[in-house]
């Protein structure tokens, strides 16, 4: 898992309605619209709750301690979305439970291992490396106007990849599975094996090469820079590229224009948060499902 810098981020927060126009353009959607597409809801069902549901954004100090502007910039997002959300004036265990004392519906934190939002009248824990990958399979089928009955080649089969793995099988999808560690790819086979997905491969793909000469569909989860180099990037090739740093080129994403989607947390923290409010009743039974199947 990148630990974002504040570099990473401190942008962010100015420029969401230019990134929601760019999704608007490559996928037909808004943020919070490729959100409900991800959560498979629908957002006039989402908007009229949204604006009463209130999320605290809690610094947490442990370990490396806070990113400057990483709460805030969660916390913009939320509102750019029309929550009501605030950055918790306390940190930690004092800032839970404020969130709690002051009757908010959820809370989201982030420690060095897991960021996580968590609802207060259900307890559902949603994790945002499982709602980023989810994210990113969505942008996927939205801007391949569908992934079903073609194969994504998934490189990075950490709980990102994996996410978004399972997502584009759910929908249709088979999986090329690339890690440049393989035996990454090996346990994410087995685990997603452990489910049936009839009609849909699951395969190893070790060569890169021979990856971008099978499909055109690439969910790029790797924490590396420059891993599609710009002379395999061709004109008809999609990508949704929740890995950072982004591992495409300046030169490498004017070639593919709006056929490429990237950002550090706008898409994940959406996701999060409609599936909070979601209650996550029916995305989370089913999870939890498939998740018994992967333990
Ligand atoms: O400011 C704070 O509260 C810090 N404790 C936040 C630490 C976030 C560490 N995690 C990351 O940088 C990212 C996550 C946003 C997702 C994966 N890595």
């Amino acid at each position: 898992m990148t630990r974002l810098k504040t570099e990473d981020i401190c942008n962010i927060s100015s420029r969401v309605e230019h990134y929601n126009k760019r999704l608007l353009e490559c996928t037909g959607k808004s943020l919070l619209g490729i959100a409900c597409y991800a959560c498979e809801t629908d957002e006039r069902r989402i908007k009229p709750v949204i604006e009463s549901f209130c999320i605290h954004v809690v610094p947490d100090t442990s370990g490396q301690g806070i990113i400057t502007g990483f709460c805030e910039t969660v916390c913009a997002i939320l509102r750019f979305l029309g929550f009501s959300a605030v950055v918790s004036e306390k940190a930690d265990l004092s800032g839970v439970a404020h969130a709690y004392e002051s009757r908010a519906d959820a809370f989201m934190m982030a420690d060095d291992n897991r960021f996580a939002g968590i609802n207060l009248k259900n307890n559902c824990v949603i994790d945002n490396s499982r709602t980023t990958g989810r994210a990113f399979a969505a942008a996927l089928d939205l801007m391949a106007d569908g992934v079903k009955d073609h194969s994504v080649l998934i490189m990075g089969c950490g709980p990102v990849g994996a996410a978004a793995a399972q997502t584009v099988l759910f929908w249709g999808a088979s999986v090329l599975l690339y890690d440049i560690y393989p035996q990454a790819a090996q346990s994410l086979e087995q685990r997603l094996l452990k489910d049936s997905w009839p009609g849909r491969k699951i395969e190893i793909q070790n060569d890169l090469h021979k990856g971008f000469s099978k499909t055109r569909l690439i969910i790029e989860a790797t924490p590396s820079a420059d891993t599609i180099e710009d002379d395999l990037i061709s004109d008809h090739m999609v990508v949704a590229a929740p890995g950072v740093p982004l591992g495409i080129s300046t030169a490498g994403c004017s070639i593919l224009k709006n056929r490429v989607i990237h950002d550090k947390l706008e898409l994940g923290v959406a996701v999060m948060a409609v599936s909070l409010v979601l209650q996550e009743k029916d995305l989370y039974k089913r999870e939890i499902r498939s998740r018994k199947q992967y333990v």
